[in-house]
């Protein structure tokens, strides 16, 4: 299936969910690898590195259901998900907040064929095994959710808890 660039490129204009590219370096003269990953901070994270994972966790993908549907992660932790199809459906996990991807699944219902990749989401055929490392750098409630047309509506949805890392100032709270 084709990408298709300029309705996901117009749709993603239309949402204020792209960023503009950027297209000057610090470093004019550092060239990078055409592959390399771009790790864009988002408000659930950032992309992280399998050699600073310091958990794995498994996670179970079948018709409208993961398991687990709660993770706690301490602020911090780097987590390699492995996500496992066991269903008969292409499945998806898609890690960010509730609005992104509320916002994200009406899109997918709109433009089913709609395809995009980026480093918090892990699309998984039927018996296969798909991966995402993440850091979650920062605290808060964040949802995980398949977002193929029907799926999301359905209820395939979990729940990501990140707990704050202990601060040493204590003055939490005052601003
Ligand atoms: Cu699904």
């Amino acid at each position: 299936m084709k990408t298709l660039k300029s309705i996901s490129l117009a749709l993603a204009l239309a949402s204020g969910a792209i960023t503009p590219a950027v297209a000057h370096s610090d470093k004019p003269h550092d060239k990078k690898p055409a592959a390399a990953v771009v790790k864009e901070q988002k408000a659930w994270g950032i992309a992280g590195d399998a050699k600073t994972v310091t958990r794995t966790v498994a996670i179970s993908m079948k018709e409208m259901r993961f398991t687990p549907e709660k993770i706690d992660v301490k602020q911090g932790e780097t987590i390699r998900f492995v996500i496992k199809n066991e269903g008969k459906l292409l499945h998806e996990l898609v890690i960010g907040t509730k609005k992104e991807l509320d916002e994200h699944a009406a899109m997918m219902v709109k433009f089913p064929t709609m395809e995009h990749d980026e480093p918090y989401m892990s699309h998984v055929s039927s018996g296969k095994t798909g991966e995402i490392i993440w850091t979650f750098n920062r605290p808060g409630n964040f949802d995980f959710a398949c977002l193929i047309a029907g799926h999301y509506q359905a209820g395939m949805v979990g729940k990501i808890t990140v707990a704050a890392a202990e601060k040493s100032h204590g003055d939490h709270g005052k601003h």
